[in-house]
């Protein structure tokens, strides 16, 4: 509510701050052209008036706002929409197959994976690196219920990786099929 209440009351500025500099604009404009009216009724007789018949200015042109008088505003929307669209970083995370899970006490401190909680967004891609001297897993499923067709590295050998990219948003959790005391999950928003 609070949120709602603020960008409303943002919005309400932003068109306050450009009908004033509209307004602004046009005032000076019609100052502008008054000046160049009195200018006129004295056959531009006073220094003021003698800008009016400068080379390259006609009588009865009234001569331009300069460009670097326009407002702040307008120069930042122009360049707002000739900037490139933000290129997108492709993302990833990287989960540690420790030395020695292949054998039983990584599940007591939940270690198996590091980290064994994962939490990531949509179109992430999430690494699996095994610094083991064994052969490990990541397959989605529960050592319970077995494979859920997610994903499955397959053997990941020492010192090799897996990749798998989450595309899709959900609680995926994973196991190690040898080593079924090795889970972890990766929760994806
Ligand atoms: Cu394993």
């Amino acid at each position: 509510m609070i949120l709602v209440a603020a960008s409303l009351t943002a919005i309400g500025l932003i068109h306050l701050s450009i009908g004033e500099n509209v307004l602004f604009g046009d005032q000076m404009q019609r100052d502008k052209t008054a000046f160049f009216e009195e200018c006129k009724a004295i056959f531009y007789a006073t220094d003021e008036c003698q800008k009016f018949v400068k080379a390259g200015n006609t009588l009865y042109e009234v001569p331009k706002l300069d460009p670097n008088e326009a407002s702040e505003d307008a120069i930042v929307t122009e360049s707002d929409m000739t900037s490139p669209p933000p290129v997108m970083q492709p993302i990833s995370e990287t989960v540690i197959i420790p030395e020695g899970v292949g054998i039983p006490g990584c599940e007591e401190t939940s270690e198996c994976y590091l980290p064994a909680l994962l939490t990531i967004g949509t179109g992430t891609t999430v690494i699996w690196e095994n610094n083991d001297t064994a052969a490990h897993l990541a397959t989605s499923g529960t050592p319970e219920d077995g494979p859920d067709g997610s994903f499955d590295s397959g053997m990941i050998m020492a010192g090799a990786i897996f990749e798998h990219e989450f595309s899709d948003s959900g609680v995926f959790e994973y196991y190690c099929i040898v080593h079924p005391w090795m889970v972890g999950t990766v929760t994806v928003e």
